[in-house]
């Protein structure tokens, strides 16, 4: 996309009211006329934008059709998403990543669908993948790392969505160890990682993420109101979905090329800045007892740290937590 576009629609996007032509023609350099221009190419490609007399512009609702062909565009990664397959409708974006990767696809093979007929949790749960509300993507990892050391992929993942809603929002994301979103205690994205792996060697990973975009309320389903949200029901705003894809795929390389040349340290502490309750205090059960513990941090294989009251720490790799 020209440069001067993307970064119109980004000042829109991040507005939450009018943006005025003037505040527009300012910030981008440019003169109002070359302003109105813009608004009316944008008009053109399917943006519907409200103009307001003495408060500006905003953008009421986006081009909903995302291809293969927009989404590649002005998409400057390396590696991320350089074979890139995008779909209407799917089963499980999961699924087509698992047969791309049996057929020698390389690392960062991206598979986006606008909706799952049958969304994947963990654990055969379901993931709600409404058409066109939401961001359902399976990427293709081909890590040189022992098979032990794959949760921190799923932990790197988190960061990424994480870092990306504060980035770009007032939004104040929160990561439930150990790969759940939280916004306001709700959950609007998950992760959901599945590895295929021979003694010591991972041959692939392939890392699904679910993020709740552009429901409404009413749109998310009954059954899991009371915990789901969306980033629209949480920040008041549509987002831009293929732009928060091209964001999410960008950020997920760098923080990967960190991860790779630097270790899990920096992405330990990035998590941790975004850890749900850490220095509370929170419930753990396990088969053989029920404790409350404080919440420390995670570690470097991925596992929770948790002080008792007595102030013996524990690791712990699988526990049913009370939040
Ligand atoms: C997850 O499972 O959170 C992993 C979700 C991964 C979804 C992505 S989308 C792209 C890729 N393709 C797939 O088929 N899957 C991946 P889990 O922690 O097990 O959470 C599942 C539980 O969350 C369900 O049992 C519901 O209670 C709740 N849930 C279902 N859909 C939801 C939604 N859209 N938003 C929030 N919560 C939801």
């Amino acid at each position: 996309m020209e440069s001067t576009r993307k970064e119109l629609i980004e000042l829109l996007n991040k507005n939450k009211g009018h943006i005025s032509g003037q505040e527009l023609s300012n910030q981008l350099g440019i003169s109002r006329t070359a302003v109105w221009k813009h608004m009316n190419e944008l008009k053109k490609d399917g943006y519907e934008i409200e103009a307001v007399q003495r408060k500006g512009y905003k953008i009421l609702s986006y081009p909903d059709k995302i291809s293969e062909n927009t989404l590649r565009w002005g998409l400057d990664t390396k590696w991320m998403g350089n074979e890139l397959y995008h779909y209407d409708q799917v089963e499980s974006t999961q699924e087509i990543v698992h047969q791309l990767a049996k057929q020698g696809k390389p690392h960062g093979t991206v598979v986006i669908a606008d909706e799952q007929v049958k969304g994947k949790g963990r654990m055969a749960r379901n993931w709600d993948s409404p058409k066109g509300k939401g961001i359902w993507m399976s990427i293709l990892l081909r890590p040189n790392l022992p098979p032990l050391q794959a949760p921190q992929l799923t932990l790197l993942a988190a960061t990424v969505l994480a870092k990306l809603i504060a980035e770009n929002s007032d939004l104040n994301p929160q990561i439930k160890w150990p790969n759940d979103l939280l916004i306001n205690h709700k959950k609007v994205s998950g992760i959901l990682t599945e590895m295929q792996a021979e003694q010591d060697t991972i041959q692939y990973i392939v890392l699904g993420m679910g993020m709740n975009v552009n429901q409404g309320e009413d749109e998310i389903p009954e059954k899991i109101r009371y915990k789901a949200s969306s980033l629209k029901v949480e920040g008041g705003h549509d987002w831009n979905i293929q732009a928060t894809i091209q964001h999410i795929l960008r950020l997920f390389e760098r923080t990967y090329d960190v991860f790779e040349s630097q270790g899990f340290e920096t992405i330990k502490k990035e998590w941790e800045h975004f850890g749900y309750k850490i220095g509370e205090e929170i419930t753990i059960s396990t088969m053989k007892e029920t404790w409350k513990a404080t919440l420390i941090g995670i570690e470097p294989d991925g596992a929770l740290r948790a002080r008792r009251r007595n102030g013996r720490e524990e690791k712990l790799y699988s526990a049913e937590i009370h939040w």
